[in-house]
């Protein structure tokens, strides 16, 4: 492999590091799995809305659900709902969303969509 890859994995909010980030991106993508590419399309989504700061305050997670899970989740309307979705991911209450705090989301929302898939393949 001559892609000298700079990648560094990590916990948290850290995700992908580079000095080419936008060649290598790609490079991940060309010889990822179908599995990886879509971790690297969570990522990526994630940072569409977090922007340079990686976090999403409370407008930003409402686009990113809106705008990117509508077949999968009712599209946020009011207040209410989308502050009790926001104060449950917030896990050290700092009125922003990490990447650590909104994986769980993701995880939800792909454990109901496999349960469905499985109601409908049992019948
Ligand atoms: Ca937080």
């Amino acid at each position: 492999m001559t892609l000298k890859r700079r990648v560094v994995y990590a916990s948290g909010t850290d995700v992908l590091y580079s000095k080419q980030k936008h060649r290598q991106t790609f490079s991940l993508r060309t010889m990822s799995s179908e599995l990886e590419k879509a971790m690297l399309t969570i990522v990526q989504i994630f940072h569409k809305y977090s922007r340079q700061k990686c976090k999403l305050k409370k407008a930003d997670l409402k686009d990113l659900i809106n705008n990117e899970m509508s077949q999968f989740v009712l599209k946020i309307q009011d207040k209410d709902t989308l502050d009790l979705l926001f104060s449950d991911l917030d896990q050290n209450g700092d009125r922003e969303i990490d990447f650590q705090e909104f994986i769980p989301l993701i995880a939800m929302v792909t454990s109901a969509c496999h349960d469905l898939f499985m109601t409908e393949q049992n019948h």
